[in-house]
C-alpha cells in the first residue's frame, strides 16, 4: 500500500498490484502458425463460450502490421492461431491503412450485439482511428477512419450517454498527448470533443504524453482506467502503466487520478525485445468471480505477457493514492 500523503511526505510502499503470469510471455512470434516478426499489443474479450479472444497487432517482416485472433479455453495457454491474418490492412478500400493497422481495442455492444473494435490506421498522414465491428471475428464490417491523424489509443464505450456513442481517444493538439473523448449520433460523425485527463508536465512518469491502454473497465463507482505514461530518458522512451477513475455518465470528470504508476518494465522480456522498456496493455478480461482481471500487454513490442490484478485492490490503491481532477503540477 502506498503512502502518498503530500509531494514532499511521499513514500511508496505499493505492493505489487498486477502479477506477472508465470507462462509469461504467453505468446511470441515462434508460436505464430506463419512467418512473422513479432506479435504485441492485443485487444481481448471474452467470448459467448467463456473463452478468451486475443486480437494481436502482428508485424510481418517488411514492418507493416496486422490483426491476427489467437483464442484459449483458459486464457493462458493452448491458443488457437487463426492459420492466417484475420484483418489485413486494405490500403486500396482505405487509404488510411497503407502502413499498417496496429493497437486494437475491443468493447462488446450490447445494443448492437456486435464487438466494436477501435484499432489504429498509419498511412502518409500519420496514426488515424478507425473502426470496425464483428459478431465473430472472422468478418468485419469497416466504418474506415473516424478520427483523423494525429490520433491513436481509441475504445468505444460499451453504452451511450444522452443517445450518443462515446469514443475515448488521444489526440496529439497543440495542447500536447492527452487523453480525450468524443460523441457520435451513428458511430460515424464524431464531436463534442472533450479533454478528459491531461499529461503532467516536467518530471513525472507521465509528463508529455499519455493514452488509454484497456477499453475502460465499468465498475460501480465509476469507469476504471488503466492508461500508459511515456517517459523521455537520455536512453529512450519508458512505458509505464497509471490508473484513474472517471464519472461513468460524464466521463470527462475525473474522479481520482493515481500518482505513481502501478506497472512498468522489469522483466526482462519487458527490458529487451524491438523496442526496449515498453509495457502496453490493450484489452483485459474479468474473471466469473467479478473481481480477477487478465491484463494483457505487448512486451518490448515483440511479444504478448498477461498480468493479474484485483479490481477491488485497484480501486483501493486509488482510494489512498488517487486525487480528483484532469489538471496536474
Ligand atoms: C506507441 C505505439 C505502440 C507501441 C509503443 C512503443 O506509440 O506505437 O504501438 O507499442 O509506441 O513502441
Amino acid at each position: 500500500m502506498t503512502l502518498a500523503i503530500d509531494s514532499v511526505h511521499y513514500i511508496d510502499t505499493t505492493d505489487s498490484l498486477l502479477r506477472r503470469h508465470p507462462a509469461n510471455p504467453i505468446l511470441t512470434s515462434k508460436d505464430w502458425p506463419y512467418r512473422i516478426n513479432s506479435v504485441f499489443n492485443a485487444g481481448a474479450t471474452l467470448l459467448a463460450d467463456g473463452s478468451t479472444l486475443l486480437l494481436c497487432r502482428v508485424e510481418d517482416r517488411r514492418g507493416l502490421s496486422h490483426l491476427c485472433a489467437a483464442r484459449s479455453v483458459n486464457g493462458v495457454d493452448g491458443w488457437n492461431i487463426d492459420p492466417s491474418p484475420t484483418l489485413m490492412p486494405d490500403p486500396i478500400g482505405y487509404p488510411e491503412e497503407l502502413w499498417g493497422i496496429e493497437d486494437p481495442r475491443i468493447t462488446y455492444v450490447p445494443e448492437l450485439e456486435q464487438y466494436a473494435v477501435a484499432y489504429t490506421s498509419y498511412s502518409k498522414g500519420g496514426p488515424g482511428v478507425s473502426l470496425a465491428l464483428t459478431k465473430d471475428f472472422r468478418t468485419f464490417e469497416r466504418y474506415g477512419v473516424i478520427m483523423s491523424p494525429d490520433d491513436k489509443d481509441a475504445a468505444l464505450l460499451s453504452y451511450r450517454i444522452g443517445g450518443l456513442w462515446a469514443l475515448i481517444h488521444r489526440p496529439m493538439t497543440a495542447l500536447g498527448a492527452h487523453i480525450w473523448i468524443s460523441y457520435s449520433p451513428d458511430l460515424r460523425h464524431w464531436g463534442s470533443h472533450r479533454v478528459m485527463m491531461e499529461a503532467r508536465k516536467g518530471a513525472w512518469w507521465d509528463a508529455n504524453k499519455i493514452g488509454l491502454s484497456c477499453p475502460p473497465i465499468e465498475t460501480p463507482r465509476g469507469l476504471l482506467m488503466l492508461y500508459h505514461g511515456v517517459k523521455q530518458t537520455a536512453s529512450g522512451c519508458l512505458y509505464r502503466v497509471g490508473l484513474a477513475l472517471f464519472d461513468t455518465q460524464k466521463p470527462d470528470t475525473c474522479l481520482l487520478r493515481g500518482d505513481s504508476w502501478i506497472f512498468g518494465p522489469e522483466a526482462d522480456y519487458e527490458h529487451g525485445g524491438d523496442v526496449h522498456d515498453v509495457v502496453f496493455p490493450c484489452g483485459y478480461t474479468i474473471h466469473p468471480d467479478g473481481d480477477t482481471l487478465n491484463i494483457y500487454y505487448g512486451a518490448g513490442d515483440s511479444c504478448i505477457a498477461l498480468a493479474q490484478a484485483s479490481l477491488r485492490s485497484l480501486l483501493t490503491w486509488l482510494d489512498h493514492n488517487g486525487a480528483p481532477g484532469v489538471l496536474t503540477s
